[in-house]
This record gives C-alpha cells, sequence and structure tokens, in this order.
C-alpha cells in the first residue's frame, strides 16, 4: 500500500561551483540553516555533501563529523552522509565515511559514465561498504544510476544479505549523462525490477536537470518516494536559476499533496527505512 511521500533534500552535491551558483550552501551554517527550513517544509532525510574553506568537495573527517552532529542538534533529520562524493575521490576516504557515525549513507551500485567523468565503484568496494554498514548499524541508501546496477543490488543483496534494519531502500537516479535517462518508460521499468528485490523494498528517485519534473511525477504515480536539491537541480525552470533548495523542496511537497500522498514525518521515515 502506498502511504505517504519520504523526501529526501540534496542540497549541495559535489559537482556545482559556489562561484557559479551562489545559493549553493557550502558553510557549516549554510547547510544547517538549509536543513531546518527543509525540515520545516517536510524534508525528512538530508543527504549530505561537504565543502573545505574554498567550496571545494572535501570529505575531511573532522568536518563529517561535525557536520553530522550538528544536524543531529539543530534538526531531526535522518542524516544521511554521501559515501559517493566527488569522482575523484579514492576509496579509501569514501569507506571512511562511515567513521563519522550517520544514520544512513549512499551506496552506488555500480560504474557509470558521469558527463566527462567516471564515477568507479567496482564490485569488491560495494561488498565493502555495504559490509561495513551492516557491521556498524548504518542504513544504506542504494544509488541507482542505471539499470544493470539493479541486477548488482540482487547479487549483493543474495550474496551478503540484507542491510542493516532490513529494510531495502534504493535511489533512483536519472539522467545522469552516461546513466539511466529520466523518462517514465525507464523509471516504470526500474521499478518493474524492484520485484526481484526483497517484498517491501521501496524507491524514490531524482532526475537530474531537465528530467527533474517528469521523473518527480512519474514517480509519485508509480508509488515511488522524492529526492530533489540542488545537487540534481540548479534551474527551477527555463531561464530561471534554483533561488535556494527550499524552494524545491516546497514544490515536491506540493507535488506530493497534489498526488495525496504527504509527506512522511521524520519518525514516520525512520519507521520506513528500518531506522
Ligand atoms: N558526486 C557523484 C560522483 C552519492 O552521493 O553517493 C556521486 C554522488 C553519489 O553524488
Ligand atoms: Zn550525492
Amino acid at each position: 500500500m502506498t502511504t505517504g511521500t519520504l523526501i529526501t533534500v540534496a542540497p549541495t552535491g559535489a559537482e556545482s561551483a559556489k562561484a557559479e551558483v551562489p545559493a549553493l550552501p557550502v558553510t557549516l551554517d549554510e547547510l544547517l540553516l538549509t536543513a531546518k527550513e527543509c525540515e520545516a517544509l517536510g524534508a525528512a532525510v538530508i543527504h549530505v555533501h561537504i565543502r573545505d574553506d574554498e567550496a571545494k568537495p572535501t570529505l575531511d573527517q573532522g568536518r563529517l563529523r561535525e557536520t553530522v552532529a550538528a544536524l543531529r542538534q539543530s534538526t531531526d533529520l535522518i542524516v544521511q552522509l554521501s559515501s559517493g562524493g566527488a569522482v575523484t575521490d579514492p576509496e579509501s576516504a569514501r569507506l571512511a565515511v562511515l567513521d563519522a557515525g550517520p544514520d544512513m549513507a549512499s551506496c552506488t551500485m555500480g560504474t557509470v559514465n558521469f558527463g566527462d567523468d567516471v564515477f568507479l565503484n567496482r564490485w569488491e568496494f560495494i561488498v565493502d561498504l555495504h559490509t561495513r554498514m551492516q557491521e556498524r548499524g548504518v542504513v544504506p541508501e542504494y544509488e541507482i544510476f542505471d539499470l544493470g546496477h539493479l541486477a548488482a543490488l540482487q547479487r549483493l543483496l543474495g550474496k551478503y544479505g540484507l542491510p542493516h534494519g532490513g529494510h531495502v531502500h534504493v535511489d533512483f537516479v536519472m539522467g545522469v549523462p552516461g546513466g539511466m535517462p529520466g523518462t517514465t518508460a525507464t523509471l516504470v521499468a526500474a521499478q518493474q525490477m524492484l520485484r526481484d528485490l526483497p517484498e517491501g523494498t521501496t524507491f524514490s528517485a531524482t532526475g537530474i536537470g531537465r528530467s527533474t519534473i517528469p521523473v518527480m511525477l512519474a514517480s509519485l504515480s508509480t508509488g515511488g518516494h522524492l529526492r530533489v536539491g540542488m545537487e540534481d537541480t540548479v534551474t527551477y525552470a527555463k531561464g530561471r536559476p534554483v533561488e535556494s533548495n527550499m524552494q524545491l523542496v516546497a514544490r515536491a511537497v506540493g507535488f506530493a499533496q497534489l498526488a495525496q500522498r504527504p509527506p512522511l514525518t521524520t519518525t514516520e521515515a525512520r519507521a520506513l527505512l528500518g531506522l
């Protein structure tokens, strides 16, 4: 049965430059303000990438710990750290993200061309990430950039068992140049493939750039949840840059309410995700 909508905000990412996107939250203060306002609007999960003093992506352990603690102190959001980082980050630093003790972490299920770059996710690395999350009680969100990543997830769970908490949640990241397109037909194909995963597996979806709205509507109409934010979308409408993450969360909440699937509270979201 389809319930309310889990709304995840991904406010920063590792790809956009502050100089080109001034509204991007890059300092801890900017992130905390964004987090509080997005929670008040209806977000329940925050997918976090952090930046250094020059606003460059970093996986600095001290900053990650400080960020997790500050988010916990200021909000009730579920804190999901990115283990994907930037395409240049080494595997060791990506694994060490778990040491910062988040509620959740992303776990990308395969390698994908990423614009002109390659987002490398070797099988052994995925296994390492998955098993370390099991050991540490961190709940994964499996990032699916292409349909084959769902077959990889089926293999992973078959060989290494369910994640901590027992619930499987995936996120379809659609419209990356090199990954699956952000179309309704592709989203439906991905949703159909969830039949091969454990019963009760849930999904959210996000469409990069122009595919943001088609993917949001397709996800809501097929029982999926939503991820929105400036990691994925920096243009609100043709010729209109996104003003803030709150603008994107507010739009997602409006669509969810129209679909008669209002945002899940953080308590409801924890229950859904097995936290
Ligand atoms: N920045 C991308 C290379 C994740 O957060 O896990 C990877 C990414 C996925 O954003
Ligand atoms: Zn990310």
